[in-house]
């Protein structure tokens, strides 16, 4: 944790910003490792203090060793402007995508005499390369979600109600040792598996339904993000095996051409392209991937716009679909990690075959 904050500090000299306050619940975890609800970080060059309330206070000394922790009774942006007068601090950075115009305003009446400095993204970035530890956690997170699915897969057939199939899904998850999910777990069938966001509904899954499944399990802290497509009670149609072969290939193939030094948007293109050979470009309309560590959509994009380079250490999902309206879709999506040369594939759950479900 501490080597996180060093390089915090790093780019904080580089800014010339003699402290930074920290919103995210996301970066107060990935910076301090405190894993309660509420709470800010402020740190400066020398401290670093964690600002939560009672409730919080023994959980934080903790979990943070090397953390002031300090504990806001009343007002949170007064106990804030004290730390700032006691240690001089005339200059903050703060996070634009986590402070409200409202609290914003607090902090301008707040800090007399503070400059305050709106940044983008600065710890976002220490996140985007995980160390092998992290890389470990989301491993555990996909393999829990390959047991999850491994388990469903009996609970996928004709007559069973969507919503009642996620119930099963979560509830196994959850007794595997899940915190949560990822995300709302998406289960559609039939006509809704044209819908790429189809949250499962009251909907009765049929017999030759496309099902797509995609779903994320939240371990120690990481997500995991999951997808496959099946057929229920019948054999494929020849449309359904058409779209599942060509998805397969652009999955596989985006897969391949995962690995450092290639932009997020070759890896887009390579998928993309290989399915506007069939005709099918304007039935996938998203983007092939993206990463994913304590969010579930982190940076990098696999998208046409993304220009970053990718490095060792990254971990993405793969997940082109085709969906065709009033009929259905598939989906495949795998979650890799960028190596030097290639791309270690942590999803282990079959997919070389459309599988039917009785
Ligand atoms: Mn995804």
């Amino acid at each position: 944790m501490m080597s996180r904050i060093a390089k915090l500090r790093e780019r904080m000299v580089q800014k010339d910003l003699p402290a930074f306050l920290v919103s995210s619940s996301s970066n107060r975890r990935y910076l301090s490792g405190f894993t309660g609800t509420a709470g800010s970080l402020l740190i400066s060059l020398e401290k670093a203090f964690l600002l939560t309330d009672f409730r919080y206070v023994e959980q934080a000394r903790a979990q943070c060793p090397g953390w002031e922790i300090v504990r806001v009774d009343k007002d949170f942006y007064e106990s804030l402007a004290t730390i700032l007068g006691d240690y001089q601090i005339d200059k903050l950075g703060f996070e634009v995508d986590y402070i409200t115009f409202h609290q914003y305003q607090q902090m301008r009446e707040a800090f007399k005499g503070v400059s305050l400095e709106p940044l983008k993204g600065l710890v976002e970035e220490l996140r985007v390369v995980k160390d092998e530890e992290e890389i470990a956690a989301i491993a555990r997170a996909v393999r829990l979600i390959d047991k999850t699915f491994e388990y469903v897969m009996n609970h996928i057939r004709p007559g069973r109600i969507e919503r009642e199939v996620v119930l099963e899904l979560e509830f196994f998850a959850r007794r595997a040792g899940a915190t949560g999910m990822s995300f709302e777990t998406i289960l559609a069938s039939g006509e809704r598996a044209a819908l790429p966001h189809g949250v499962a509904s009251g909907k009765v899954i049929n017999k030759g339904d496309l099902v797509v499944l995609d779903c994320g399990a939240v371990l120690d802290g990481y997500c995991s993000d999951f997808t496959r497509s099946l057929v229920a009670g019948a054999a494929p149609a020849p449309w359904q095996q058409e779209i599942y072969n060509i998805v397969l290939e652009a999955q596989e193939i985006g897969l391949e051409t995962l690995r450092a030094g290639v932009k997020g948007s070759e890896v887009d293109s390579a998928v993309r392209n290989y399915i506007a050979k069939y005709g099918y470009e304007e039935y996938f309309g998203h983007s092939t991937g993206h990463g994913l560590g304590i969010d579930v959509h982190e940076e990098p994009r696999l998208s046409a716009v993304s220009d970053r380079v990718l490095e060792e250490g990254m971990v993405v999902t793969v997940e082109p679909g085709i969906y065709l309206p009033g009929k259905g879709g598939v989906r495949i999506e795998d979650v890799a990690v960028v190596r030097k040369n290639g791309c270690e594939i942590l999803t282990k759950s079959p997919k070389k075959e459309l599988i039917t479900l009785y």
